[in-house]
């Protein structure tokens, strides 16, 4: 059996989705996500220009060795966009492996561990009746977790995940004015005042059943963290995500010592070398990968079988740049994992999301439910796909009020 040709795609409703097609001389087809939001052009590149003329003529079921040698003889590893390619090429080729044996992903994976998958939403607020109204509105379309964000009073500009509007269901991470990034104010004074007695004042109001999930991204300091960590403690957070950069990984041992709220990093993580202390030292309680950037179904596996020894659980990231190819990818893995945590959920359900990807994976009271259908369990329209084009969009650069560069 032999690769005759791979097609690279790049454009979507309201997204830069890039969606590897991988053919074979026996008529089977596979489907892969290269999304790398806001730098969507450069996986595509990679995989046209080095990987697709190297790919061709291989075997597709020997997905392994073409993991390894497209990873390994590059010489120049990983990075979030050779990771994106490879991974794109790793998902067609375990879809067409899955296809072969007649059978959705999951069994070749080791079967179901659940039937269902809780996902979270992302509730927002520009302030804290918006933020209550957003997870009212979830809670409404039967989510059992949500993740808030919230507008700081006092802050020049809105904060990290805070839609313009109170806005549901809108993606807003990306800017599509254009590649030149707006810029925002951080005040981390203002955040720590506000945030911990907001999120207490939510749990008060919904109760504890709900679940709620906090994302910091990345701008606190190690020492700022551990306090923000102590304060919310009360409010029995599912998880508080990416309390400082995840380049430093000594600060979560400063986190870990003041506070036992869980702990979820890892979507800027492109290989298993990136969380292996953080998993051994179990310094995190949740591994935030996703097959994208983190280069496939192949070492996203291995990092999910390190993890359960440590005790720590899977929670993709799935924020709405990532294909219904990459987000099926992953449902397999989650109904099979032993230490399935939770899913961001955000990218299906819009009609010509649908069209253009059509599958059978459902949602149905807060938990992803995985197609039986053979291979990911998805398909991709290229008639539909000719309507769509390169939008270019960018993510806002953050400042301090003296104009010091901040992390996004
Ligand atoms: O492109 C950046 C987004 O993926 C990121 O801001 C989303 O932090 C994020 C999340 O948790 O979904
Ligand atoms: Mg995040």
């Amino acid at each position: 059996m032999k690769i005759t040709d791979a097609k690279v795609f790049i454009g979507g409703p309201g997204k830069n989705y890039v969606t590897l097609k991988v053919m074979t001389d026996q008529g089977v087809y596979g489907l892969g996500d290269a999304t790398l939001n806001n730098r969507e052009t450069l996986p595509a590149q990679y995989l046209k220009d080095y990987l697709v003329p190297n790919l061709i003529g291989r075997d597709p079921r020997n997905s392994e060795d073409i993991w390894q040698y497209f990873y390994k003889g590059a010489y120049f590893r990983r990075g979030p966009i050779a990771m994106a390619a490879i991974g794109a090429i790793d998902m067609a080729l375990w879809d067409i492996k899955a296809k072969l044996a007649g059978m959705p992903l999951y069994q070749l994976l080791g079967g179901k561990s659940r039937d269902g998958a809780l996902v979270y939403a992302h509730a927002t607020g520009s302030d804290l009746e918006g933020l209550i109204d957003s997870i009212s509105y979830y809670q409404e379309q039967g989510y059992q977790a949500v993740r808030v964000q919230c507008g700081i009073p006092g802050m020049p500009t809105k904060g990290y995940g805070v839609a313009d509007n109170n806005q549901q269901n809108t993606p807003f991470i990306t800017d599509f004015s254009g590649i030149i990034p707006k810029e925002e104010i951080w005040d981390t004074a203002r955040y720590m005042r506000f945030m911990p007695e907001a999120l207490m004042k939510i749990r008060e109001k919904f109760g504890p059943e709900l679940k709620l999930l906090h994302d910091v991204h990345h701008r606190l300091l190690p020492r700022e963290a551990a306090e923000f960590a102590k304060a919310v403690e009360p409010v029995s957070l599912f998880w508080l995500e990416d309390p400082t950069p995840a380049e430093d990984q000594n600060a979560l041992k400063f986190l870990r010592q003041h506070s036992t709220v869980p702990i979820a990093i890892g979507e800027v993580f492109n290989s298993i070398w990136d969380c292996n202390r953080l998993i051994e030292n179990e310094l995190i309680d949740f591994i935030r990968v996703a097959v994208t950037y983190a280069g496939g179904i192949t070492p996203v596996k291995r990092i999910v079988d390190l993890a359960a020894l440590h005790h720590v659980r899977t929670g993709f990231h799935g924020a709405p740049s990532h294909s219904p190819i990459s987000m099926a990818a992953q449902a397999h893995l989650n109904v099979w994992a032993p230490n399935f945590g939770i899913q961001e959920y955000l990218t299906l359900g819009t009609e010509a999301c649908d069209a253009l990807f059509p599958s059978n994976h459902g949602l149905s009271q807060g938990k992803m439910f995985v197609s039986d259908q053979p291979g990911l369990g998805v398909d991709f329209d290229e008639r539909e796909a000719q309507k769509y084009q390169y939008n270019p969009g960018s993510h806002p650069v953050v400042r301090l009020e003296d104009g010091t560069l901040w992390n996004y």
